[in-house]
Order: C-alpha cells, then structure tokens, then sequence
C-alpha cells in the first residue's frame, strides 16, 4: 500500500479501527488490535470515568502502540468521562451519537476523530479541528443514522478536506477496497471483532453472530430518536411491537430497553438481551484472534489491488 496518512499520523501498520462497542470494547479487546497494528479503542458506553481510566491504564500495561477511546455523547457520566479521557492523554478520541464541539478544545493533545452521520456534522466537525471524521453508514450495529455507507462516504469525502474513514458493512478485503473507492483513507470495524478470540463476550452472543443469515438484524428505536440495529431476537421483536402499540409511552418503551445491551454481552441472555450487530454478520463464519481478523482482511484487499481489482 502506498503511504496512508492513517498510518504515518497515527503510527499503525494498518489503517483499521476497532469499533467502540459498548460493554464490548474494553483494555483486552483493545489491546490485542493495537498489537496486531490497527488502532485499538475502548468504549466508554455508559460507563463512569472510574472505569475509562482503569481501561486505560490497563490498555497501556498490554499494548506500547497507540490507542483510542470511544466517548458515547449520550453516557451519563459524560462530563466526567470527557475530563478522565484529557488527563489520561488517549492518543485517539472518537465520539459518538452525538456533537462533541463543546469538548474539542480540552482534548487538544489528542486526535479528535467524531462519528458523524451526515455531512453537515462532517463540515462542522472539520471546523472545530477534527483529526478526522468516521462516515458511518446505516448497516452498522448499534446506534445507526439514516444513510448508506455506499452513499455517506463520497459525500462526506467531498463535504470535508480532513481524511474520512469509512464505517458500516466492512467485514472483509473488498469492503476496505470499497472504502478506498469511495475516498476513505481507512475503515472502522466493529462486528467482525466480536468474533476475536480477545472479545470477552458471552459465547451466546458469538453463537448468534455465527448462526445470523443476511436478513437477521433489525433497527429499533426510531421512536426514541436513537435507532438501534441488532440481530432479531425475542428482545428485539418485542421492542419493535412495542414501538408500534401507542398505549405504551415513551418512558415505558426506555426503562423496556435499560441494560438491554449488558444482559446481551455479559449475561449472554437470549431472551431479554440486545445483541448489537452489523449487517455483515451473515458474512462471519468463524471466531480468530485480533490479528489473523485484520491480516486476512488486508491479504484479501492486496491480492484484489494486485489484480487492479478485477474478478
Ligand atoms: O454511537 C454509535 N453507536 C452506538 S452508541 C451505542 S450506546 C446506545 N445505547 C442505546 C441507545 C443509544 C445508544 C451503541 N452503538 N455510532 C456512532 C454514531 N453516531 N452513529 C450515529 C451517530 C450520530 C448520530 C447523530 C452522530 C451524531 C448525530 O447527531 C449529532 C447532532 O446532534 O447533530
């Protein structure tokens, strides 16, 4: 590969991120993709500061390379969780589901590199000095705009002069092909690393990645004005009915979905867990370490280069 800006600004063999999946991406996960030279970042989620700096300081007992924290806009401890990230000096800092403008000038000695959804957050982003912006598609897992990532990424590659990396439906070699087809510098990727051997889920949430066919995830939530895709579950069904029955308010339909995600990851719980997961799950079909992930998808991207990306 020629000279990435990724790469050199960020100090990594390869230009892939690890997604920020809450109760997921921890110090461990984390570590093991700094090590095998993508960047890893942990997830703040809803977690309080207390638990971001312990991962942190975890993370650097693992790992010498670079890392990222993945800062949740809509955590309930943001204010502390934005504070503990600045003193602990994270060489990357994501945000997500949100605007982080007001907090960009106290992360100043990191890259500041936002979630964006839309190319008005891109520009705007860019404005306040973004490192670089994250064009993240709809066929992510988790919280999810409304836009493609076939559609999202040359627009916001055309909206902004700052690098774009692309995020949503990118599991394998010709993903990143793509991305780089469509002007990204680099991609994110989040479910495929639920299946590293270093990903400390619960096996049931493995399994259902494992078994999910193309058709298996659902967003839910749109009501709630923070859409969520995961696969189709009895949890998921039921939220999605919920949504459509108008004797339900909003506060019940919330508290339904409180601590959906945990009962998911740590509890393993089929029937009352959220199971956040990308579209591309269909395309998983075997669990490996963090660094056969990532070197099997960058052999598949220089053999299809190699063939000037012909058939
Ligand atoms: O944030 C994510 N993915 C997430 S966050 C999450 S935790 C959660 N749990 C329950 C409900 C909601 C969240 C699970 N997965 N991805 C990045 C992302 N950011 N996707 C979309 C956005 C986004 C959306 C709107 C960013 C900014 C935005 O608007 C900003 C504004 O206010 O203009």
């Amino acid at each position: 590969m020629n000279i990435n800006i990724l790469c050199s600004e960020l100090k990594l063999k390869y230009p892939i991120f690890q997604g920020g999946m809450a109760w997921i991406s921890d110090a461990v996960l984390a570590a093991a993709v700094s090590n095998a030279g993508g960047l890893g970042v942990i997830a703040a989620g809803h977690a309080p500061g207390d638990y971001v700096r312990e991962q942190i300081k975890k993370a650097r007992t693992l790992t010498g390379n670079p890392i990222g924290v993945n800062v949740m806009l809509m955590n309930p401890h943001i204010e502390d969780v934005v504070q503990v990230v600045a003193e602990e000096k994270a060489e990357v800092v994501i945000t997500g589901a949100g605007n982080p403008a007001k907090y960009m000038e106290l992360w100043k000695d990191s890259k500041v590199i936002p979630v964006v959804a839309s190319t008005a957050l891109a520009k705007l982003m860019q404005r306040c000095g973004a490192f670089a912006v994250i064009a993240e598609g709809t066929e992510s897992g988790g919280h999810i705009g409304e836009i493609s990532t076939m559609a999202l990424v040359p627009q916001v590659c055309d909206a902004v002069d700052i690098p774009v990396i692309a995020a949503g439906g990118i599991a394998d070699g010709r993903g990143i092909a793509a991305a780089f087809m469509l002007g990204a510098v680099g991609v994110q990727v989040g479910t495929r690393f639920l299946l590293a051997e270093e990903c400390l889920i619960h096996a049931n949430y493995k399994e259902m990645v494992l078994k999910a066919k193309d058709i298996d995830t659902i967003a839910t939530g749109k009501r709630l004005g923070h859409p969520v895709r995961a696969l189709k579950s009895r949890f998921s069904r039921d939220f999605a009915a919920k949504e459509y029955d108008s004797s339900i308010t909003n506060e019940e339909l919330e508290a339904f979905g409180q601590g959906a995600l945990k009962r998911a990851a740590i509890d393993g719980d089929k029937l009352t867990g959220c199971f956040m997961s990308g579209q591309v799950a269909g395309m998983l079909k075997k669990e490996q370490t963090a660094s056969e992930i990532i070197e099997e998808m960058f052999a598949e991207y220089n053999e299809l280069a190699q063939k000037g990306f012909a058939k």
